[in-house]
């Protein structure tokens, strides 16, 4: 029975993923968690006790990590500062928890030999033009556009120099944007589904022209969970579900769901920097590791996703208000 350490597991993708490994494997997971505001314990409600615990500590702790790392087989590490936006406003816990995290975290997995999994954005490749065919690989450059996606980028510099200097046994995946139950409503999606659900009016930034690439929440674990399996040492594998949309496509489903029309939103200010388009060829993963996404209509994956926030408002109630205030204040 494998002990597995999951970090940022009460965020998004982390909890989704613990989900996940609780229903297919015979893990013990722990979750180590900051709670930042981005957390929230309900997405961990209902979990065996017996199988799965929550450790509250920063990941750039090292003498946490160093004592959380000597009792685990494999970490998985999701632990990150994850909106664009915020970035924007205040780099600093960015470089914090992106970059020494991800250090401390490769360090106390050297002195272990702690099988190692990074989880990382397609964002580190920066973007592409709007109207082209061409997708991200595993071998297209380095070039992060925001302070989020630059500390990503390190992190996953790290990851590759402490595999082929120390020969740390480390994996990485690089996923496109995801979608799904438990994600804050900062993000795109849950924010304009709640917009919608309060009252609000939706709000696409610059033009709405920009073009994000999909995928469910629950294909990104099963993704994850191959490549820690069976991913061969000091691989990266790109994760994509072939689900590229515009944001008004994407806003135009969602208004369609909530019974809305297709004109009611606002455009708004656009976000500095904002990249034009993110496309991943996922092929290496398909063809090495036979993975394959089970949600293949995005349009019925935002309609499960409609109905996730409007039967948990107790899930995404209270960070709603504060949210807005900080687009508002940005003119968003
Ligand atoms: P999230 O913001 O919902 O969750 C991140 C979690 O990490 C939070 O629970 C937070 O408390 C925790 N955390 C932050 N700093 C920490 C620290 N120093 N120590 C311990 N815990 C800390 O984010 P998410 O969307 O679930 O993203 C998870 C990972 O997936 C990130 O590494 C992100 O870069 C990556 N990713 C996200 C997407 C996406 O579309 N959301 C796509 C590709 C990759
Ligand atoms: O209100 C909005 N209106 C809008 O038009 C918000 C919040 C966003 N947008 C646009 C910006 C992007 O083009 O929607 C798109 C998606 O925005 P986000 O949800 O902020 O995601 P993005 O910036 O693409 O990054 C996401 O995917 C990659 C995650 O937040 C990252 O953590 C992940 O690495």
């Amino acid at each position: 029975m494998r002990q597995l350490l999951v970090t940022g597991g009460a965020g998004f993708i982390g909890s989704n993923f613990v989900r996940h490994v609780l229903a297919h494997t015979d893990d013990q997971v722990t979750v180590v968690d900051k709670m930042n505001y981005a957390a929230n314990a309900a997405s961990l409600d209902g979990l065996p006790v017996g199988r799965c615990r929550l450790v509250r500590g920063d990941v750039a702790d090292p003498a946490l990590v160093d004592r959380l790392l000597a009792d685990h087989d494999a970490v998985v590490h999701f632990a990150a500062e994850t909106h664009n936006d915020n970035s924007l406003a205040d780099p600093e816990p960015f470089l914090h928890s992106n970059i020494i995290g991800t250090y401390t975290l490769l360090e106390a997995a050297r002195r272990h030999g702690t099988r190692f999994h990074h989880i990382s954005t397609d964002e580190v490749y920066g973007d592409l033009p709007l109207d082209g065919t061409e997708r991200f690989t595993e071998h297209t450059p380095y070039n992060p556009s925001s302070p989020y996606s630059s500390t990503k980028a390190g992190s996953d510099l790290l990851v590759r120099a402490w595999v082929r200097s120390f020969g740390v046994n480390a994996t990485l995946s690089n996923c496109s944007n995801n979608y799904g139950p438990y994600q804050h409503v900062e993000k795109f999606i849950p924010r304009q589904i709640t917009n919608i659900l309060t009252g609000r009016r939706p709000k696409l930034y610059g033009d709405g022209r920009n073009v994000r690439d999909w995928i469910h929440v629950e294909d990104h674990s099963s993704a994850v969970l191959r490549i820690l399996d069976d991913g061969r040492p000091g691989e990266t594998y790109l994760i994509g579900a072939d689900s590229e949309r515009s944001n008004r496509e994407v806003l135009g489903i969602l208004l369609d769901l909530l019974g809305h029309g297709p004109d009611d939103f606002d455009l708004v200010v656009d976000r500095a920097g904002h990249d034009l388009r993110y496309a991943i060829d996922s092929s290496k993963l398909r063809g090495e590791l036979g993975w394959e996404p089970k949600f293949l209509s995005l349009e019925a994956g935002l309609a499960d996703t409609v109905e996730w926030y409007r039967d948990n408002p107790g899930f995404w109630s209270a960070a709603k208000e504060s949210t807005e205030l900080f687009y508002a204040g940005r003119g968003q």
